[in-house]
């Protein structure tokens, strides 16, 4: 229990710092937008803004954690992950469903699989099942969801797409492809080999969050608005 205090010098603190206040204002902003937008694309926002509210408590959380104890284990980012990435992750649907119609059979794949990716990386994180189990279950997960947003019906449904929908869905399907990649590669060398320290795993993760929920969030966002015809608003 060295620092109890924020220290200037600690840039991983700072970091924990600026991503609870932009997750904070974040949400403000999502839910003040949502009714701004055209009434297909609410749902959207709105997730946007649970997705950086419930982000916003959490990094309080671990933010006072660190600060208190220099740590902040991993598997408590497990928590926030369990209740964000499928909110994320079922974006895809209602992106396709604010412009045509589509199966809730796509809702319930990226759903379940994202679920299975979690669940998998959580109990290996945790101990509960060996290391390499949980790494493949929860690549497995991930290979699923990503398969189900390239190839699978909703990366075809997505083909027939036009315009802002079109490139809506092109981002986010490339954020859950490179911008994701961080997390089962914190996984790697952060856990499986241990290669990684604390204070950098740390701040990978919170810029990692920062695009991934925030930025995913703000595209949205702008594609809803800019479908939004002006007599609309
Ligand atoms: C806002 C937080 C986000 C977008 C977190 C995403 C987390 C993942 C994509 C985690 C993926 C994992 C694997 C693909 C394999 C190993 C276990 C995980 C859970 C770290």
């Amino acid at each position: 229990m060295k620092n109890v205090i924020l220290q200037s010098n600690d840039f991983t603190g700072v970091t924990f710092w600026l991503i609870s206040m932009t997750m904070l204002a974040a949400t403000v902003f999502f839910f003040i937008e949502r009714n701004s937008v055209k009434a297909s694309w609410r749902t959207s926002v709105t997730l946007s803004g649970l997705v950086t509210g419930i982000a916003f408590v959490h990094y309080m959380y671990m933010r006072d954690v660190w600060v208190t104890t220099g740590t902040s284990p991993t598997v408590f980012r497990y928590i926030d992950w369990l209740l964000t990435v499928p909110l994320l992750m079922i974006e895809f649907y209602f992106i396709l469903s604010a412009v045509k119609k589509v199966s809730g059979g796509i809702f319930w794949r990226l759903l379940i699989g994202t679920i299975i990716m979690l669940v998998g990386g959580y109990l290996g994180e945790a101990g509960y099942i060996g290391i390499n189990l949980g790494f493949i279950i929860g690549m497995a997960g991930w290979i699923y969801i990503l398969y189900e947003v390239f190839a699978g019906e909703a990366g075809q449904e997505a083909k027939k797409l036009k315009g802002a929908a079109a490139s809506c869905f092109e981002f986010c399907k490339w954020i859950v492809t490179i911008g994701w990649a961080v997390y089962p590669l914190g996984y790697l060398f952060g856990y499986m080999t241990g290669s990684a320290d604390e204070v950098s795993l740390n701040i990978i993760y919170n810029l990692a969050d920062f695009i991934n929920k925030l930025i995913f969030g703000l595209v949205i966002w702008h594609t809803a608005k800019s479908l939004t015809p002006a007599s609309a608003k």
